[in-house]
């Protein structure tokens, strides 16, 4: 059994959710926030055994979008923040960033 790990973004998660549940996935998903970003984005814990993960990887890559974002960069250390005019520099978020790990085991109560 394998536990997939998936970070997405916001805009995409309901699309995600419904794809996983009608191909039989079970999910959890969790409000997160990126690092880098400091915005919210969704984590989905999706728990399966390990021959249907390519199907859900394939899920995820289907229905996650890569986009465009700005961000505003934080005025450099020691500089003077008056005259610090921030410019916005794009960068690529997304599609999914996911990470398969191996369920040691699994139980339900
Ligand atoms: P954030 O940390 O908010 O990062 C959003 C996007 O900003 C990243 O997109 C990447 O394009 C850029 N970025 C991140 N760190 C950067 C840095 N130090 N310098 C320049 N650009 C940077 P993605 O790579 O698609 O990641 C989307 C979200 O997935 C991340 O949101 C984070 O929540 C999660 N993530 C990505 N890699 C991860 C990792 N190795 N471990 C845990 N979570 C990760």
């Amino acid at each position: 059994m394998k536990m997939i790990v998936a970070v997405v973004q916001d805009k995409d998660s309901n699309r995600l959710t419904d794809a996983l549940s009608d191909n039989n996935f079970k999910t959890t998903k969790l409000a997160t926030t990126g690092g880098f970003l400091k915005e919210g984005n969704t984590t989905f814990m999706i728990g399966c055994e390990d021959q249907y993960v390519d199907e859900a990887l394939e899920i995820i890559k289907k229905n996650c979008s890569q986009r465009e974002q700005m961000v505003a960069p934080i005025s450099p250390m020691g500089g003077n923040a008056d005259s610090y005019i921030p410019k916005p520099v794009k960068v690529e978020v997304g599609g999914a960033t996911v990470f398969v790990l191996p369920v040691e085991s699994f139980f339900q109560f």
